[in-house]
């Protein structure tokens, strides 16, 4: 059975416009993970979104599609994560290209299928802290953020993405304390079991991306920190 978006505990998160070999795809998809988030920042286009998803389609894991860019929203996948930067510096990246790709394709999306993502970027030198001009917070910032995305606009995923570092994880347990009904998503810079182990001490769910491109043994193995 796939599992949906608030029983994910590990979840790997692959790169559209990373090319990706067969056998690294097929153990990334039979590893035992939870789900398959389809994302990225930048150089995501249709055909290579389509071309993952096919792929990954012969596997019995669940696949999602985390983008706020039109060109790469298509149908077939289980769950369409909405990516909002709340510490971006332009409305763009909070509610613009959502409504932006809403126009286009909403009328095909179910409810039940769209989930939205409150993000708090963390690593002012991450390509996505670039692109969303996300402003640099305090940790005290941190958690208020956190509690205006779960308590006041009730949002179903909170994300701290600290993508290519590893984070702060008595700040991720400070965040996760306010937390009362969103799911707590971590990425940033797992590469190992103990990390991965360590994260999810805190957080509902992790990320991990980067390390399926250059180890793949120590990214399958952060599989195991949930077990
Ligand atoms: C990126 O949060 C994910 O969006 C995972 O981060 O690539 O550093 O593992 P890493």
């Amino acid at each position: 059975m796939l599992l949906p978006y608030n029983e994910w505990r590990h979840v790997f998160k692959l790169d559209p416009a990373k090319e990706i070999e067969e056998e690294i795809l097929q153990a990334i998809a039979t590893s035992g993970t939870d789900a398959i988030i389809v994302g990225g920042t930048d150089d995501i286009t249709l055909d290579a979104t389509l071309d993952l998803l096919m792929r990954l389609r012969r596997y019995p894991v669940a696949v999602a599609l985390e983008v706020s860019e039109l060109e790469a929203a298509t149908m077939g996948f289980d769950t369409y994560l909405t990516p909002s930067v709340l510490n971006s510096g332009t409305l763009e990246h909070v509610i613009e290209k959502q409504v932006e790709a809403l126009e286009e394709v909403g009328h095909m999306l179910a409810h039940q299928d769209l989930v939205g993502e409150g993000y708090i970027v963390l690593n002012p030198d991450a390509k996505v802290a670039r692109v969303t001009q996300a402003k640099e917070l305090t940790d005290d910032q941190v958690v208020a953020y956190a509690q205006l995305a779960d308590s006041v606009f009730r949002m179903p995923i909170i994300y701290l993405e600290y993508s290519g570092i590893y984070g702060d994880p008595s700040l991720v347990a400070s965040v996760k304390r306010v937390l009362k009904q969103g799911r707590l998503f971590y990425g940033g810079g797992i590469d190992s079991v103990e990390r991965a182990q360590e994260m999810l001490a805190h957080a509902d769910t992790i990320i991990v991306g980067n390390i399926i491109y250059e180890n793949l043994e120590a990214a399958l193995a952060t599989v195991t920190a949930t077990r």
